[in-house]
């Protein structure tokens, strides 16, 4: 005889409980709609956060996707015989379960991530798999809802409803706190980024420096020759500047290195940075080079300027609003190394507190400019393919 509570056997009793608590199915249903969404915005923006102050849109990311494994039980529950028996399913179907494999795998290769874990896969952090993963998914929620869609108008907005949702949000803190604690138990030490330091995760024995030589999506130009290689400061300024590597260099790059070329308003400046990159690894460097800010001084800056822009010689660019454009580095070495080329020689923008994506390498050109560049997005995508 089967185990019984209260005379009745397990199986109805659990059946009942989970009938008595799960929130009705058009809120779970939009809850994992609006969940999901949540992710996707939250997860691109924490593309953009390096400072501190954006630390919560990780908590609120972790948080929202770990409720969704309630709400995805849920849901999975309610549709399990449907699932079970072939000759109920439609069209839809076999797209519906590849989303919630999907779904599944997202919340896994995260959590794993979360907890210190990685299974690098070629160039591939488990980060990138679920950021990967999480694209996917956007992709199958459009094609499931064009399916499926339901109006909210019959949502009850009831107790149960709040309860459900409520009970889904409080797991979601619990389990980011648990899969905290596993990472701090099996000392993998992340940034609030999630970045954890590159010996962690790499050889460190990588070109010129303690960390990996990436790009973010295809940028791989050939090596810059040195001796022909100008940097030129143009846009809205008094007087464009070009400047050859031993006025943006002034200790070390001089084509004798020993000369120590150093014109008179050049001063070397070194900056303590972190690296942070969004595959998921971080590394705190001493960068030298030029700052910025001299060089605009030198340039004169028109009154209306708002934005500098760093052009790369693949057309990669990225632009930062003008103060903090004149505190970043245009570094021309990182610890006791000259540039490599991977690492974007001969100079790179270092610009403390933003993400590595950011910081553009191998740039040829600084444009003072009046408005932002929303198309640098695309570019910073595109550059690289011929
Ligand atoms: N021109 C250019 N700059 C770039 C990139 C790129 O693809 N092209 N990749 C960016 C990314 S995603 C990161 S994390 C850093 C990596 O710098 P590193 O190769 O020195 O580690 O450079 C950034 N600068
Ligand atoms: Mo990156």
């Amino acid at each position: 005889m089967p185990p019984r509570i209260a005379g009745r056997d397990v199986g109805t009793v659990v059946r009942r409980l989970g009938r008595r608590l799960s929130p009705p199915p058009q809120v779970v249903d939009w809850s994992l709609g609006v969940g999901v969404a949540v992710e996707v915005v939250s997860g691109l923006a924490s593309f953009t956060v390096g400072t501190p102050g954006g630390a919560w849109l990780f908590w609120l990311h972790s948080v929202v996707g770990l409720s969704l494994v309630v709400l995805l039980g849920a849901k999975l529950w309610r549709v399990r015989r449907r699932l079970a028996t072939r000759a109920t399913w439609d069209r839809a179907t076999p797209l519906s379960i590849l989303q919630a494999v999907v779904t599944l795998a997202a919340l896994g290769t995260g959590t794993a991530w979360v907890a210190g874990y990685n299974v690098q896969v070629g160039f591939w952090t488990t980060l990138n798999v679920h950021v990967g993963l999480g694209l996917a998914l956007v992709a199958l929620v459009a094609v499931h809802l064009a399916a499926r869609f339901h109006s909210p108008a019959d949502i009850d907005p009831g107790r149960r409803a709040a309860l459900g949702t409520g009970a889904a949000l409080v797991w979601g803190a619990l389990t980011w706190r648990a899969s905290e604690a596993v990472a701090g138990a099996r000392d993998a030490t992340s940034r609030f980024t999630g970045s954890r330091p590159t010996g962690e995760l790499y050889d460190t024995d990588t070109e010129g420096g303690a960390f990996p030589v990436t790009s973010w999506v295809a940028d791989d130009p050939d090596p810059v020759d040195r001796e022909a290689w100008t940097l030129t400061v143009t846009g809205a300024v008094d007087d464009d500047l070009t400047l050859d590597l031993a006025a943006v260099d002034p200790v070390s790059g001089g084509s004798d290195a020993s000369e120590g070329a150093r014109d008179d308003d050049g001063e070397a400046a070194t900056l303590t940075a972190t690296l942070d990159c969004t595959s998921g690894w971080y590394t705190v460097q001493e960068w030298r080079g030029r700052q910025v800010g001299d060089l605009l001084a030198a340039a004169g800056v028109a009154d209306d300027a708002r934005y500098v822009r760093f052009v790369s010689v693949t057309g990669y660019r990225w632009s930062l609003p003008l103060a903090e454009a004149r505190d970043a580095l245009l570094a021309t070495s990182v610890g006791d190394d000259r540039l490599s080329h991977g690492h974007g020689g001969p100079a790179r923008l270092v610009a403390p507190g933003r993400r590595g994506f950011q910081w553009v390498k191998w740039v040829e050109r600084v444009e003072v400019r009046r408005h932002g560049d929303p198309a640098q997005w695309l570019v910073t995508l595109l550059s690289g393919f011929d």
